[in-house]
Order: structure tokens, then C-alpha cells, then sequence
């Protein structure tokens, strides 16, 4: 069976994140204790293995009482885990039937009496449902809720909840501001760092079910076979806690290296062919051998992830072939594996409103992918910027698998210099309705199949982890992490239910300490979209996307003397139209558009009265000013932790949030500045 000890000094140690579990206190002890004595595992599997040890030694902690593990209920107080084929003889018949349905990822926490003994009975139709059971029933501990007469049924909205890691072979992070790779090639497959069971456990604690282990840019050579055996290590772990491992193919992989091994991404592949055509049947069986080899070692391995002709990635456009083409080919390859091919819509095109392009690029291939390919979209028409309307290709491809993929490392939000919480963005794409099947048709439903037609299938984050002991670059940022994986599971979970969760799991002080911090969460974002990019203004950063930089992002905000903003409607470039006719009419409306996108639709004149009744130019600089006095406000709540959590993290929050202050006042007086020579 598998979980190491957590040792005291692991329970206070905040690179534990949110599974830093701590005594409880007070009625709700005498509660826990009361229903806790034993973890009774009824099965084998190495997942349950690791559930039960994660029980255990939880509730040793919560209850400061030791908690023995069993095979056999034999006294009051078992927590019970197990397949619902293990439980069969722990429920009568009409309480079993009517839990037939959980699925393999949906569980059951149930209280119940079994021969005159009181237990909880934690189960589900698969191993990784005992196992999200088991972090759910350790987090109403951890969240101080009670523990009796309990009858939960929970089960995840999207089959696939991945992360998406953009880590380079050489231990480098593409947009990643919290250290270096975790994955320590250099040392793989001997040497196996404790991390990678820390990520799997942090991970699975969520019901994140697949990972993919490098950057989209990808180096060919992971798919050599020496990386291959260090990448089965990895698999091997990753999968007693429930999770399949993913690599990203580099398409020109069949190709023969390059000399110049700097640009080896770009240019050289791994094989010996002198094509990477999709068309070419070497190519076609030069991947079939090497999705083989790769299944022969990692037999649950869960298919690639390819970003193709786009940003320099080779692709099966060189040879005058679609995305089709390519990502049949690679689907045809994995087909009988049972693995699947993520194929990413980020792409540039032709027109000139980039916002446009992936629509215009993928909808007319709609249907026509093989069933094995899942298309995966940013969540909105840019890139990740901080206030984006959703996709329109959400709702538009009836016929395809979908992936949402969104951005936990804050590429656009200052990195990990700011606290923004990412929960409110999330939350709004997630909610707002795409009318794709009349009203009521939101991602979320989406995600969880109640539409008819449409259907998202996999939700992806791209991760902000390192190897930094904190993990995600600060203090605050293990949150966004905590929030991707709970609105994987359940995209109607509220951004402040969820702050409230991890604020609790994480820190252990006093109530008024854990509200001043949820506060910090829940204003965070706004501020950071004010005082960066307001009311729908996108990509005014440098090239490090740090930094303000309007004056070299013209293309993105069309500022000149008439006016601010990119006119989107039926009298510009017309990508509203891409939307579904009610939405469309929405967001094409002045009066009706919410503000937070009103200049990513519309170019409106400065002087131009807003439904708030300022005028352009007065509302831009309002809310430019409002960011930058949220951040003094969030530096000086924070401040007022001092003593109640640990001096370090107190500390270098306290740096972040300095830093933060500068960079608020760098965008605002930059931007406005710029702006001003066209609207005064
Ligand atoms: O936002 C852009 C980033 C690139 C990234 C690309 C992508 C991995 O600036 O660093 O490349 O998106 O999503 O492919």
C-alpha cells in the first residue's frame, strides 16, 4: 500500500499547501473524535492504498488521537473504504441500488450502521472516486463542518481535468515564475525527488486526473527513448493517485535532428526521416511505432498534446496539409492504444483581428476530426489576457471534443508578483451564457453534459507550479491551483466558497485573520484588470508581458484621436458575429455590453458618455486610480497579519505586495499617459 508518513514538522510546513492538515478544536473535536476511531480499507488497489494512509494519518492530525488501519469494521467509529463491489454487504439492498450510478470518479460519503456499529463509508464504482471521497471527507474537517448523518453524493462536470506543465527538458518554465521544473530529468529514472508524490497527492486532493508533463513548445527529444523511461517513472507514481500522464509531441518529431541544437524545437526532430508530412505513410508509421513504444512502458499513457503551426511549432501546414490532416494522422496513431490527441486551436491567422482566427480556422472542420481528437481552446479569442470574453468556438463545434484550457500562472497578471485571484475570472467565463442552445447555455453546462449538443469534455489548467518550496512563486498563488482543480470538479462552485476553503485548509489562524485574507482574494483581480487593462483593454504589455507598453501595442487597442478600443461589431470586424445571435446582440450594444468588455467590442469616442455616467476618458482614469488604491488597501490588511501567520510568508508577502504597488502605479500612470495625447 502505498503514502509515506506525514511527519509533524510536514504539518506545519506550508509547502503542504492546503493538506496541511491541523488539529481541530473545540465541539467540532469532541464531534470528529467521536465518529473517528479506525480507517477500515477494503481493497487492494494501490489508489485505496494511498486513500486510507492519507486518511489515517489526516485524522491523526485533525484528531490528535491515534487512528489505526484495518481490514475489518469490528468497532464503532470505522471510516470504511472501498469499491462499491467491496461495500456490497455494508448497505442494504435499496441503499445500494440507489447508488449504482456514481461512476468510476463520483463517490459516496455515507454515515451508516452496520451490525449495530456506526461507521462512514466512503466508496464509489472505482478506485480514484474512493480517493476523491476520502480528500473530501478530510476537508469538511479541515473546513470545520460536521461529520455526521452524512449522505454526500458528489461526481466531477468534465471526464479529463488535466494540468498542463510548460516545462522545457533543461528545467526551464516557459511563463513559469515559481522556480525551475520540478521534474529533475537529470537524475530520472534513479533518482525519484519526494515532490512528484507531493504534486500526485496535491493534485489528486483535487480531482485532477491527468497531467502533461512539458511545454507545448516541445522539445522532441521527450519522446526519445532514454526520456521515455525517465517520463514511465514519472507515470508509475502519478498513477496510484489516480492520474494518466500526457506528453506534448513536437509534430516534426519524425525528423532527422538538427545541427543546430539550439533551435532543435523548431527544426529537428528525433527520427530519421527527412518529412514530418502527415500524408506520408512513414510518417503515419514512424508514429505508430512510437506511440507503441510509449504504451509498451506506460500502459495507461494518455495521448499527446500538439501545438502546431503556431508560434514557430512545425506543423502539417509546411506540406500544405490542414490541421486535419495532422491531427487525424497523430488520433490514427493512438487509436488503438486507447489514447487520445489534444490538438490546440491557438493559432494565428490571416485576418486582421487575430481575435477572429481560431473561430475562422476550426469551425469548418467541425465534425470531421476522429473520435479519439479533442480540440483545445484557450478560454478566450486572445490569449489569457485578464479580461477576455469567452471563445466563440465554445458553442459553435457541436461536433468535435472539446478542451477549455485556462492559465493558472498569470502570464498577463503580473506573474507572481500580485496576489490576483483567479476564481471571479474563471467563474465569469464559466458562467456566461453562449446561447448555443437558447438561453441557459453556459460552459458549465457545458461542461457538466446537460446540453444536448455541446459538450466540453476536458478542462485544462496551465499550471504555476515549481520547484520552489512554496510551489506557485506566492503566498496567495496555491489558490488559483485550489480553485482550477474545485471548478474542474464542480464549475458552479462560487469563487468565494472556494477562497473560503482554501484560506482555511492553508492558514491556521484566528476567523478575523482568515477573513482579512479571503478579502484580499476576492478584491484582487478587479484590481489588477483596473490598474493593467480596463474595460475590456487587452495586450498593452511588453514583450515579457510584465511591463505597460501601449505605445507598442496599437494593433490591440486602436487609440487615436477618435476614440479607444478595437470595433468588433458589424461595422468593424464583425467578430461578434461569431457569437450566437443573443449574445452577439448583447455585446454589440453599447448600452447593454457589461463594461469589463465594452472596448474589446467597441472603439468608443473619449469624450462619449458611459452607463455610469463619466465619460470615457473620466471612467478609465477612475478605474485606473481604483486599482492602484486596492493594492495600498490589500498591503495594508495584509500588514495587519503580522503575528498571526508565519513570520516568512508574512514577510515575503509583504515584498510581493511592494512590488505589486510599483507595478500598479507603472501601468496606470504609463497607460493613461499614453492615452492622453488622444484624448485631451
Ligand atoms: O501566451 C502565449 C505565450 C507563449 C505560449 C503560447 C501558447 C507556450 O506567451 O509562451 O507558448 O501562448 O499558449 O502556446
Amino acid at each position: 500500500m502505498g503514502g509515506a508518513e506525514i511527519t509533524e514538522s510536514q504539518t506545519k510546513n506550508y509547502s503542504q499547501l492546503w493538506l496541511r492538515y491541523r488539529p481541530a478544536e473545540g465541539d467540532m473535536l469532541k464531534g470528529y473524535r467521536a465518529v473517528i476511531q479506525q480507517v477500515c480499507c477494503l481493497s487492494r488497489s494501490f489508489i485505496i492504498g494511498n486513500a486510507a494512509a492519507e486518511l489515517q494519518q489526516g485524522l491523526r492530525v485533525l484528531t490528535g488521537n491515534p487512528v489505526a488501519l484495518v481490514s475489518r469494521a469490528d468497532r464503532d467509529g470505522s471510516v470504511i473504504l472501498g469499491t462499491l463491489e467491496n461495500v456490497r454487504s455494508y448497505l442494504p439492498e435499496d441503499r445500494f441500488a440507489s447508488i449504482q450510478d456514481l461512476g468510476p470518479e463520483g463517490y459516496l460519503i455515507g454515515s451508516i450502521s452496520h451490525e449495530g456499529k456506526n461507521a462512514t463509508l466512503i466508496t464509489s464504482c472505482g478506485d480514484a472516486g474512493v480517493l476523491y471521497g476520502a480528500f473530501h471527507f478530510l476537508r469538511l474537517m479541515q473546513t470545520g463542518k460536521p461529520i455526521e448523518g452524512l449522505w454526500l453524493r458528489e461526481s466531477p462536470a468534465a471526464p479529463l481535468r488535466m494540468l498542463n506543465h510548460w516545462d522545457d527538458l533543461n528545467g526551464y518554465i516557459e511563463r513559469g515564475y515559481a522556480g525551475s521544473s520540478l521534474w529533475e530529468w537529470q537524475n530520472l529514472p534513479e533518482t525519484v525527488s519526494p515532490r512528484y508524490r507531493d504534486h500526485a497527492r496535491l493534485c489528486a486532493s483535487l480531482g485532477i486526473n491527468a497531467l502533461v508533463l512539458n511545454n507545448v513548445n516541445a522539445d522532441p527529444r521527450i519522446l526519445r527513448a532514454d526520456y521515455l523511461e525517465k517520463v514511465a517513472v514519472l507515470a508509475g507514481i502519478f498513477r496510484e493517485w489516480g492520474i494518466q500522464t500526457y506528453l506534448s509531441a513536437n509534430f516534426g518529431a519524425p525528423m532527422r535532428p538538427s545541427d543546430t541544437p539550439d533551435k532543435m524545437k523548431r527544426w529537428g526532430g528525433i527520427g530519421n526521416l527527412d518529412t514530418a508530412d502527415p500524408l506520408d505513410p512513414q510518417v503515419e508509421a514512424w508514429w505508430t511505432a512510437k506511440v507503441n513504444e510509449i504504451y509498451a512502458l506506460i500502459p495507461d499513457f494518455g495521448g499527446f498534446l500538439v501545438k502546431a503551426d503556431s508560434e514557430g511549432m512545425p506543423g502539417p501546414r509546411k506540406y500544405k496539409r490542414s490541421h486535419l490532416d495532422g491531427a487525424n494522422m497523430l488520433a490514427r496513431a493512438l487509436k488503438p492504444q486507447g489514447g487520445n490527441l489534444i490538438w490546440r486551436a491557438f493559432v494565428y491567422g490571416s485576418s486582421d483581428d487575430r481575435a477572429r482566427d481560431a473561430y475562422d480556422e476550426f469551425t469548418p472542420l467541425d465534425g470531421k476530426f476522429l473520435d479519439n481528437v479533442i480540440l483545445q481552446i484557450k478560454n478566450g479569442p486572445l490569449d489569457f489576457q485578464p479580461c477576455e470574453p469567452f471563445t466563440p468556438l465554445f458553442g459553435s463545434m457541436p461536433k468535435t471534443r472539446l478542451s477549455l484550457e485556462f492559465q493558472i500562472a498569470k502570464e498577463y497578471l503580473g506573474h507572481s508578483s500580485t496576489a490576483a485571484y483567479l476564481g471571479p475570472m474563471w467563474h465569469t467565463i464559466l458562467q456566461t451564457d453562449t446561447y448555443a442552445e437558447g438561453e441557459g447555455s453556459s460552459i458549465a453546462r457545458m461542461l457538466k453534459g446537460e446540453l444536448q449538443e455541446h459538450r466540453i469534455e476536458c478542462i485544462a489548467g496551465v499550471t504555476n507550479t515549481g520547484d520552489e518550496p512554496g510551489w506557485c512563486g506566492n503566498a496567495l498563488n496555491p489558490a488559483n491551483w485550489y480553485a482550477f482543480g474545485r471548478l474542474a470538479w464542480n464549475p458552479d462552485l462560487a469563487p468565494e466558497v472556494i477562497a473560503e476553503e482554501w484560506t482555511a485548509m492553508t492558514f491556521s489562524c484566528g476567523a478575523d485573520a482568515q477573513r482579512i485574507i479571503r478579502e484580499i482574494l476576492l478584491k484582487s483581480y478587479d484590481a489588477v484588470v483596473n490598474y493593467s487593462m480596463p474595460l475590456g483593454l487587452n495586450f498593452l504589455c511588453d514583450w515579457n508581458h510584465y511591463d505597460p507598453k501601449p505605445e507598442m501595442r496599437a494593433a490591440y487597442h486602436h487609440a487615436d484621436t477618435t476614440g479607444l478600443g478595437v470595433n468588433r461589431t458589424a461595422t468593424g470586424s464583425k467578430a461578434v458575429e461569431q457569437y450566437h445571435l443573443e449574445r452577439a446582440a448583447i455585446w454589440s450594444d453599447r448600452e447593454k455590453i457589461p463594461l469589463q468588455y465594452l472596448l474589446w467590442f467597441h472603439h468608443v469616442p473619449w469624450h462619449d458618455t458611459l452607463p455610469t455616467g463619466r465619460s470615457l476618458w473620466t471612467e478609465l482614469k477612475a478605474r485606473y486610480a481604483a486599482g492602484v488604491a486596492v493594492v495600498d488597501e490589500m498591503l495594508a490588511e495584509w500588514t495587519k497579519l503580522e503575528g498571526e501567520l508565519d513570520p516568512e510568508i508574512y514577510k515575503e508577502e509583504v515584498a510581493k505586495f511592494e512590488e505589486e504597488k510599483r507595478l500598479a502605479r507603472k501601468w496606470s500612470e504609463a497607460c493613461l499617459k499614453y492615452f492622453s495625447q488622444f484624448a485631451e
